[in-house]
């Protein structure tokens, strides 16, 4: 074996990757992705003594969410820059402890250091099966898995100056549990539920920094068609690179269009002033090799997913932040404070051809919850009245896998007093079907990205009181996930935190999941996985609510 990832959905076999990765992580890969987390984790512990005595901790917590958002799937394949990062991780320790100053003996994973030229072997050594239990390594993964798009959240706050020091904490602290062996299961799945509370922290600390930033998200309808100018197509969840992208392109008669996730950009007001912002080309992540293709122009990728891009595009790929790709240009962050320049990607675009148009029309989004709760009037009305009989939250990840089709057939069949909330790159799967409205309102509404996902429980948590519920599980609302990578384990976790039962998730549940850990989700939380659209259909829709 020369590797192990079971991070994903698309883990090959359903069991994980041992040769090279079905998203096309290379084994060496692998390793140094193993290795930087370990490397993290270390850090996490001599972090976590710093803070006791009061020591600034700020470049260790930087440090420690970076690596773990750098090990999200399909967000950075480049060795060296991970290379780069693991030794980054030793300074950042050893700084750390020559301010300690105090004789401490640390343990092994605190302590090691190793040359370049070992960082492979060592790597293959530290990767998941290190830990031999099988439940106790499915307990540690999925608290890994979770902290893993955490950190990609919190990252993004981070850009917009916006902070929470209690997410910060756990993080070290969870690291730090999954290198202790004294731990017990029980323990350890405390520390799982606690990171779900620790989801919604983060999700509400990012949607605060989104809309205070950018303004709330409002109905929009956002064009598929494409102008004749040269473009840059954005993609990713970075929403401070979309408003450096457009400022940075305004007047230069370069257009910029969103891809996949930056889809939800189109939503907010700031945004949505810049007469050469121009809509959104294409669909979810996995269809990039053809999209970036026709889309002619320059491409950023601000975070993950990437696809190994093909030849006759990379030179008009870049990279920023968490995201990398050996043999693609890469936009440095700024440390201190000043914005990042995209001149040359504005550059490079002139001089291409305009994109081929792919489809034309408009779709419908915007409903995050600000904007929903100024329908909640007519939303109750629809619901009292019998007009609308069920809510699905449809949120979640989109892949290539063919199972996928069973969303797009699902929201097809789903009865006509139904309506879809959706949030993350699983729409893509139905946003663009003629599924009608109800009195006005839509049948999808679509509240942004991953993230927003913690829309869609503000707007549960307003229906259970605006019905006068007591518990949450009484609305008339399935859940019908989709998942693919690491985002949508915390989106989970979050959403069991808030006491939701009953989720289901498809196409498949996650591999990482042991027989035990699976029994304890499914026994505490009803937590299902998916069968045929016919039969799934039949069981969301009884009891009649
Ligand atoms: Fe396999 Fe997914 Fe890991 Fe990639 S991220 S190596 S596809 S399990
Ligand atoms: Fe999509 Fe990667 Fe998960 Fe943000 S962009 S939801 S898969």
């Amino acid at each position: 074996m020369s590797m192990f990832c079971y991070q994903c959905q698309e883990a090959a076999k359903g069991t994980g990757c041992t040769v090279q990765g079905v998203c096309g992580k290379k084994p060496e890969t692998s390793s140094l992705q193993d290795l930087l987390l370990y490397t993290a984790k270390g850090v996490s512990i001599v972090r976590q003594e710093a803070k006791k005595l009061g020591f600034d901790t700020a470049d260790a917590d930087l440090y420690v969410m970076e690596s773990l958002f750098i090990t999200i799937t399909n967000a950075n394949f480049d060795d060296a820059k991970i290379t780069e990062k693991i030794k980054l991780g030793f300074e950042v320790r050893e700084a750390l402890k020559k301010q300690i100053k105090s004789i401490i003996e640390w343990p092994a994973i605190a302590n090691f250091s190793a040359s370049e030229s070992e960082f492979q072997v060592r790597g293959s050594l530290v990767g998941v099966l290190s830990t031999e239990d099988e439940d106790v390594r499915s307990l540690r993964e999925l608290l890994i898995y979770g902290l893993k798009g955490m950190a990609a959240y919190a990252h993004h706050a981070y850009n917009l100056k916006y902070n929470d020091a209690e997410v910060i904490e756990f993080m070290h602290k969870a690291m730090v549990s999954t290198t202790d062996d004294t731990l017990t299961a029980d323990e350890l799945t405390a520390l799982v539920l606690e990171c779900g509370s620790n989801g919604v922290s983060v999700m509400a600390l990012l949607d605060k920094a989104n809309t205070e930033s950018y303004g709330n998200p409002e109905i929009s309808t956002v064009n598929l068609g494409v102008r004749k100018n040269p473009a840059i197509l954005i993609s990713g969840h970075d929403l401070k690179d979309m408003e450096e992208l457009l400022k940075q392109t305004e007047g230069t008669g370069v257009d910029v269009y969103t891809h996949s996730e930056m889809l939800p950009a189109n939503y907010y007001p700031k945004f949505k002033k810049y007469e050469h912002f121009v809509g959104n080309y294409g669909n979810a992540w996995w269809k990039q090799k053809e999209e970036f293709e026709s889309f002619n122009g320059v491409v950023l990728m601000t975070t993950n997913c990437i696809v190994p891009p093909k030849e006759n595009y990379i030179d008009r790929i870049y990279t920023t932040g968490a995201a990398g790709f050996p043999g693609v240009k890469h936009i440095e962050d700024t440390k201190d404070g000043s914005i990042k320049d995209f001149s040359g990607l504005v550059e490079h675009a002139k001089k291409l051809a305009s994109p081929v148009e792919i489809e034309t029309g408009e779709i419908v989004g915007g409903f995050a919850h600000n904007q929903v709760l100024q329908l909640a009037d007519k939303i109750v009305d629809a619901v009292k009245s019998g007009a609308i009989r069920k809510f699905f939250v449809m949120a979640g990840c989109d892949g290539r896998m063919k199972g996928r089709d069973y969303y797009t057939e699902f929201a097809e069949k789903l009865p006509k007093d139904t309506v879809i909330l959706t949030a993350g790159c699983a729409k893509y799967r139905y946003n663009k079907l003629p599924l009608g409205d109800i009195n006005g309102i839509p049948r999808v509404l679509d509240a942004g990205q991953c993230n927003d996902s913690y829309s869609l429980a503000v707007i549960a948590l307003k229906l259970k009181e605006v019905f006068e519920l007591n518990d949450i599980n009484e609305l008339p609302i399935a859940y019908n996930i989709a998942w693919y990578e690491q985002k949508a384990i915390i989106v989970l976790l979050a959403l069991l935190s808030l006491g939701v039962k009953n989720i289901h998730i498809g196409p498949t549940l996650p591999a990482f999941l042991s027989p035990n850990v699976a029994k304890v989700l499914i026994d505490n939380f009803g937590i299902g996985g998916t069968s045929d659209v016919e039969s799934d259909m039949a069981m969301f829709m009884e009891p009649a609510v």
